[in-house]
């Protein structure tokens, strides 16, 4: 909550003039009526707070609410301290009792949220995943905004991987939370990848460990892999919490360069580990365009009656048009960038 409250105060100085601050300051769910009732009031709930990677996606909110308008719009960031789907549910209450155009949410779980999902959308809320979807669970929600294809995470991530390990030895993953839909994706097609592709039949990935998208946790699963297996050549974290955690216990213990380490990371958090040869490179997409995407197509619900179904196409402003896929979900880039030497500087400036 503290930490809630301090986002928000933040986000208040930062934007100062953004009419739609003044409802986020509040910090425990209730029921005020809305401001005005033609403001199209948007909750983001992300997965946990206090995780950099999801203030990313939230400047692309802000940004998006600058361009259209701020006097147009109300937005709330909240959500709980540690990734659980339990801990969601009173900020979805609350957007729900606040009576919320729409709900953009990073689910902590496939399917736990569906029967308030199901709620929601009966009073009129729509219900977006964002920066994943819920596999299996797909008829309890409106659409998904993706960061990009996931079908291709798996092998993009064995490619740059498979390299750095000069293609041998046992690895390990330190995931986020084990319930989390997108990491098990991402771990499912890192293991079809490894069964499937030649290249890799010198490679073995021997435990998947979970630090819950918390910095401390991440750090000491890393540091009881390395002690426990004493063969581990390499390391994939695919969370943004993980990766500069894992990457400072490798550095730490004098072992940069010896054990590999690659995975999905902001820049801004990287940047460190590529300079001083901890890290070759890492991968991720671009987190605002999550925001943006999300708010432009609130946006064309709400002022030109934009339907969100399959095949429909909305406009994202600069961005350019978006169209909802077959399967209900928004691709805002195809396939994840590829992080090295050559191009961290230019993105680390930018999240
Ligand atoms: C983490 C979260 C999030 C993921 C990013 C890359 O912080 O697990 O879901 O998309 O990293």
């Amino acid at each position: 909550m503290i930490v809630t409250l301090v986002l928000l105060l933040g986000a208040v100085l930062i934007l100062g003039g953004l009419g739609s601050c003044r409802r986020s300051s509040r910090v425990s769910p209730s029921a005020e009526p809305a401001e005005r009732p033609d403001k199209i009031i948007i909750y983001f709930i992300p997965k946990n707070l206090g995780n950099p990677y999801f203030d990313a996606v939230s400047r692309g909110f802000y940004n998006a609410i600058t361009q259209l308008g701020a006097e147009n719009f109300q937005y709330l960031y909240k959500g709980p301290d540690t990734a659980e789907a339990a801990s969601q549910i009173p900020y979805i209450e609350e957007a729900l009792q606040n009576r919320a155009d729409a709900v953009f949410i990073a689910a902590n779980s496939n399917d736990a949220l569906n029967d308030i999902f199901d709620r929601a959308r009966r009073q009129g809320t729509r219900i977006y995943i964002i920066n994943q979807d819920i596999p299996g669970s797909e008829s309890h929600r409106d659409a998904a905004i993706m960061p990009v294809n996931f079908d291709t995470i798996g092998n993009s991530l064995m490619d740059q991987f498979g390299k750095i390990m000069n293609y041998e030895g046992q690895f390990a993953i330190l995931s986020a939370t084990d319930d989390a839909p997108d990491q098990n994706t991402w771990i499912d097609l890192i293991k079809q990848e490894l069964a499937d592709n030649p290249l890799y039949r010198r490679m073995k990935l021997i435990k998947v460990v979970y630090g819950d998208d918390q910095p401390e946790k991440s750090a000491a699963e890393a540091e009881a892999l390395l002690a426990r297996y004493g063969d581990l050549k390499g390391m994939i974290v695919p969370t943004a919490v993980g990766l500069p955690a894992a990457a400072a216990v490798i550095r730490e213990k004098g072992l940069s360069g010896k054990i590999k380490i690659t995975g999905l990371g902001l820049p801004s958090g990287m940047a460190e580990f590529l300079a001083d040869g901890t890290c070759e490179g890492f991968q991720l997409w671009n987190p605002p365009y999550e925001g943006l995407v999300a708010v432009y197509l609130v946006w064309a619900e709400k002022r030109a009656g934009f339907i969100p179904a399959p095949g429909a196409v909305f406009s994202a402003g600069k961005l350019g048009e978006y169209t909802i896929l077959p399967n209900g979900q928004i691709l805002t880039l195809q396939t994840p960038m590829v992080y090295d030497g050559s191009n961290i500087g230019e993105y680390a400036a930018q999240f």
